[in-house]
């Protein structure tokens, strides 16, 4: 196997991040329909919900296109089988161990390709039948883990036999270059699909994206065990600082209720929760997903010649 678009189908070895409340039907018929992957994120969304967004993408697109399955969702299980009566295409997984359902979905005929942070977890999938692993390095936004899309890829990569396809980090094709010799065999990218035409969050969100610079997000969780990367604001600040006093878990969580969708609908930039990745700093413009998948893989292979390393 070249790369993962043989795998999936598709004209570029691009997965578009699952991303909680943002990855709607829209997002992801607009990158399935550029030649990518699109996913339609859980979330915390109920079965139901996940149901309707597929059938709207299905109208929107002919093309391959998936489900992250967000797995501390309390309705995980649910959407689980859900997504085996709706035949969908690929499922990804996030935020724990999908060992659990991984017997049903490939008996369905799905293709699965779970996250994972370290070589631990990759290894137990692959034993479990994944069809490839996303590696998410902590550079990226949301929920992530300890190590770096640098140093885990190539680890994993050394680790198991099916493909692995990098995350965190990769926003323009310098990004995919690295990821390859690395030896993945594609991307996912997340933060640079928030700045596209398509994306469907409030401008405000979209604005702070691109006006962020490389030291402008902060992890938020680490002392309750749920680390997530978002964009420093006054409510990542209040969190830190309620954190280093020794809030509780439950002080700490009324406080990011409702904080993405925040962000996401209202543009409450303030108060809201602006997930993003480290590399939000190179994102400096609002275009089409198309024309961001475009320039991803432009000229990659005069890119990768012109590189004059010894
Ligand atoms: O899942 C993500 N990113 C996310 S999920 C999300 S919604 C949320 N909001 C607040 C708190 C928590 C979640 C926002 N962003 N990325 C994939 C990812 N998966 N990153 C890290 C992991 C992961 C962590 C532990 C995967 C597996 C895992 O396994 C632990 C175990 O059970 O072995």
């Amino acid at each position: 196997m070249r790369n993962i678009a043989e795998l999936l189908n598709i004209k570029y070895p691009l997965i578009q991040g699952g991303m909680a409340h943002i990855a709607t039907h829209k997002l992801a018929s607009a990158v399935s329909n550029a030649g990518g992957l699109g996913l339609i994120a859980s979330g915390a969304n109920d079965a139901e919900t996940i149901r309707a967004e597929i059938r709207k993408c299905r109208e929107l697109t002919d093309k391959p296109f998936g489900v992250n399955i967000m797995l501390m969702s309390p309705h995980a299980k649910d959407i689980a089988q859900m997504v085996i009566e709706e035949k969908v295409h690929v499922v990804t997984t996030g935020a724990g161990n999908p060992g659990p359902f991984m017997e049903a979905w490939k008996k369905a005929g799905i293709i699965v390709i779970p996250v994972v942070p370290s070589v631990a977890l990759a290894r137990r999938v692959e034993r479990n039948g994944a069809d490839a692993v996303i590696v998410e390095g902590t550079e990226a936004g949301g929920h992530i883990g300890e190590l770096t899309t640098m140093v885990l890829v190539p680890q994993v990569v050394d680790a198991v036999k099916i493909p692995v396809i990098a995350a965190g980090g990769i926003a323009d094709r310098r990004g995919v270059l690295a990821a390859f010799a690395l030896g993945a065999k594609g991307v996912q990218v997340g933060t640079v699909m928030l700045a596209s035409e398509e994306c469907p969050i409030h401008e405000n969100y979209k604005r702070k994206i691109i006006e962020a610079g490389d030291t402008d997000t902060v992890v938020t969780g680490r002392t309750t065990g749920a680390p997530v990367r978002v964009l420093k604001n006054k409510m990542a600040r209040i969190y830190l600082d309620m954190a280093a006093k020794g809030a509780t878990f439950e002080e700490l969580e009324r406080l990011t209720i409702g904080s993405l969708k925040g962000a996401v609908f209202e543009g409450d930039v303030d108060n809201g929760s602006l997930m993003a990745g480290q590399i939000a700093g190179l994102v400096k413009e609002i275009r089409p997903v198309k024309k961001i998948i475009e320039d991803l893989f432009d000229d990659i292979e005069n890119f990768k010649n012109s590189l004059q390393i010894l």
